[in-house]
């Protein structure tokens, strides 16, 4: 009875999506004579509801149809990013940003990329690993143009610029006065700067001082790296950052429209409290829970450029810092109290209001930048912070408080005016009117969402459709899969009168913190490297691009140059004969224009893995320090003779006989030293053109 009803019901649901005819006849949709009874008969046997059938189909993409919409989501501690499709959400790409990768060949051999890694180290230490958390799209005019993602590490304050035009990483800049950052990410409407802000303070430029002197010397700072489009670099020497108090600076967002040209930085921790709950003090997170209010940071960033341009940074490590009495001297920042443990930044569409977030508070925040800067040209100031930074007055500065409910972190928007906030600890999305400030609808996620994420949805042009709320716990969502899961992000249907979760996807891969979702039209890549030889990370011929019919192996000395390139289904050469001892230089051109033509080379025991996509050229050194016979071998299915593709490299033992396997004993230092010094020096070359 029950079951039969239901079907029934869903078949109607089904009839109405497919814009079927109302009658009995009708519950068939035009032109798929028969569907609906045989849908209903899978609802029936799935035990799928109406709900689900209308989920079901708002988000399938038959085979051989796109998605709307990209998702670029960070790969939390994966130090990746990971790339998905709306509505689908099916996984497209992870993107190998700060962690060696080796489907796309990055950072086990290859030159270009190994050089891009090392460009990340810090402090004389290899960094292979990163914190991602806010990517950005680049903006033009406040909106995504789909030409650039930038994406900040949180645990080693790095920024790493990617090129969408091959989704490949270009640049990784490691902050030379940092240890973490959090407010990064965030780019200002032009991509004139990406922000990257400090989470938290140390003293600046990596020196020690006790943490007894926190207030007087651990600082915060925002950095504005200098985005150079033509180049699609960041421009360290044009960069230069503003010092700020010691309290933890948090998330950042650029102002646009009436408020382009400022940035805000949300901020906690105005107690200054260290920690020391072995020494008799309380733990970091209650001393840090003290104030009723902290800091909203309001900079003028224009201003700031202006001042840094004039001359008046001071260099520390060498990079241009404005010093906190300059920067409160010539008036480019302003704090603006914000209620309680606040989270979250975010600038309204038309960029008049700033939302905040409470994470102990239960109404979102809604600053006025007018009236905020109405305040600022007055000089109306209520009060100066400990290190002279004005503050302004918090009734005068705000448009209202929405109260949302538990927990309210980060706040994104429509194209109807909406304003969509995550609720931590409630488990919900709560979604409110901006224009009147009321609450109008809340939708349960599972369980505890950080972020989300809506279609352009913090650009001055949001789309709407849909909203993607990133949960840090999937407790019943999956299969098991062991103590640690996946996070879910769950796709919500924003486009009627009322929030809907149609989607669980989970996503495998560290924890995803921030995406933004952008039409798939604005999205032009490639799907070759033109010219045949092109280097991916410099974008021109590499002078060791290897044409067909050049191929060689030539000798200097000890040094081994192999010139080699690949078509389907082999490589030339595909024999290398060296000696023990020899260092290769093996420079490999795929040859091929077509599309999805890629070709990979591993060798056995050497830890090279090289992804060469069509066109694409890679250079990798190794020492051959093991005598002995290493096949190699194409990584991609490229074609019915893909497994022929292969050859060897035929290390003859030093000595000329004998020990054919190398010094016995020697097995532990093995090719990986010798092999990474190789490539610390393949990269440096690679760094140094
Ligand atoms: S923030 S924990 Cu984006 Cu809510 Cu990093
Ligand atoms: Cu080339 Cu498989």
């Amino acid at each position: 009875m029950t079951m039969g009803f239901r079907t029934a019901l869903g078949a109607c649901a089904l009839a109405g999506l497919l814009a079927c005819g109302g009658s009995e006849e009708g519950l068939r949709p035009q032109g798929a004579t028969g569907a609906s009874a045989g849908v209903a008969e899978i609802m029936a046997a799935r035990g799928l509801t109406d709900a689900d059938v209308a989920a079901a189909l708002k988000t399938y993409v038959p085979s051989g149809k796109k998605d709307e919409f990209y998702v670029f989501s960070s790969g939390g501690q994966s130090g990746q990013v990971i790339v998905l499709g709306v509505p689908s959400m099916r996984i497209l790409k992870y993107i190998a940003v700060f962690t060696p990768e080796p489907w796309q060949g990055w950072g086990f051999g290859d030159a270009a990329s190994e050089a891009v890694l090392a460009a990340g180290d810090r402090h004389g230490h290899r960094m292979r690993w990163g914190d991602t958390h806010h990517p950005n799209l680049s903006e033009t005019d406040g909106d995504y143009d789909g030409k650039f993602l930038f994406i900040g590490d949180k645990a080693n304050a790095r920024l790493a610029v990617i090129d969408l035009a091959d989704f490949a990483t270009k640049q990784i800049v490691a902050n030379p006065i940092l240890e973490s950052d959090h407010g990064a990410a965030f780019v200002t409407p032009n991509t004139e700067y990406v922000i990257e802000s400090s989470q938290y303070p140390v003293p600046l430029g990596g020196e020690f001082a006790p943490i007894e002197q926190y207030d007087e010397v651990y600082r915060g700072a925002a950095t504005f790296w200098k985005f150079d489009r033509e180049k699609g670099r960041i421009d360290v020497e044009r960069s230069f950052a503003i010092e700020l108090p010691p309290y933890m600076q948090d998330l950042a967002d650029a102002g646009k429209l009436v408020s382009d040209g400022w940035a805000f930085i949300n901020s906690f921790n105005t107690e200054r409290a260290t920690g020391g709950n072995l020494e008799g003090k309380p733990p970091l997170e209650s001393g840090a829970s003290q104030n009723d209010m902290d800091y909203l940071h309001v900079i003028d960033w224009r201003k700031a450029e202006a001042v840094f341009q004039a001359g008046k940074a001071k260099p520390v490590r060498g990079f241009p810092v404005i010093p906190l009495d300059v920067a409160v001297a010539e008036g480019l920042l302003y704090f603006v109290p914000e209620p309680k443990s606040p989270h979250g930044a975010d600038v309204s569409p038309d960029g008049r209001y700033i939302v905040v977030g409470g994470k102990l508070d239960t109404h979102a925040t809604v600053y006025d930048f007018e009236k905020i800067k109405g305040l600022i040209d007055a000089r109306d100031y209520a009060d100066h912070d400990p290190y002279g930074v004005p503050i302004l007055d918090f009734e005068k500065s705000i448009a209202g408080q929405v109260e949302l409910g538990l927990g309210p972190l980060h706040t994104v928007f429509d194209d109807q005016g909406n304003a969509y906030t995550s609720m931590f600890v409630e488990s919900k999305i709560a979604k409110w009117s901006l224009r009147d400030l009321v609450l109008l609808e809340k939708v349960p996620m599972h369980y505890n969402i950080g972020h989300l994420a809506a279609v352009h949805g913090d650009t001055v042009k949001p789309r709407g459709k849909w909203v993607i709320g990133m949960n840090k716990w999937a407790i019943d969502r999956f299969v098991d899969v062991g103590p640690l899961l996946p996070q879910n992000f769950q796709l919500v249907d924003i486009s009627g009168p009322s929030m809907q979760v149609v989607y669980d996807a989970p996503i495998p891969l560290g924890e995803p913190h921030y995406t933004q979702i952008v039409s798939a039209d604005l999205i032009q890549a490639v799907d070759h490297y033109a010219p045949v030889g092109t280097d991916p990370v410099t974008g021109e011929r590499d002078p060791y691009a290897t044409e067909g019919g050049q191929e060689r192996i030539e000798r200097q000395g000890n040094e081994v140059h192999v010139y080699m390139t690949q078509v389907r289904s082999h490589f030339t050469p595909d024999i290398i004969r060296v000696r023990q001892g020899d260092t290769v230089h093996l420079h490999l051109t795929n040859l091929e224009q077509a599309r999805d033509a890629t070709h990979g080379f591993g060798i056995s025991s050497y830890n090279v893995s090289l992804s060469v996509e069509p066109g694409k050229h890679a250079n990798a050194s190794f020492v051959a320090d093991r005598a002995g016979v290493f096949p190699f071998y194409c990584l991609e299915f490229c074609s019915a003779l893909h497994l022929e593709m292969a050859g060897y490299l035929l290390v003859e033992p030093a000595d000329g006989g004998t020990a054919a396997r190398g010094a016995e004993g020697a097995e532990p230092r093995g090719g990986d030293d010798a092999g990474g010094r190789e490539r610390a020096a393949g990269a440096a070359l690679h760094a140094a053109r």
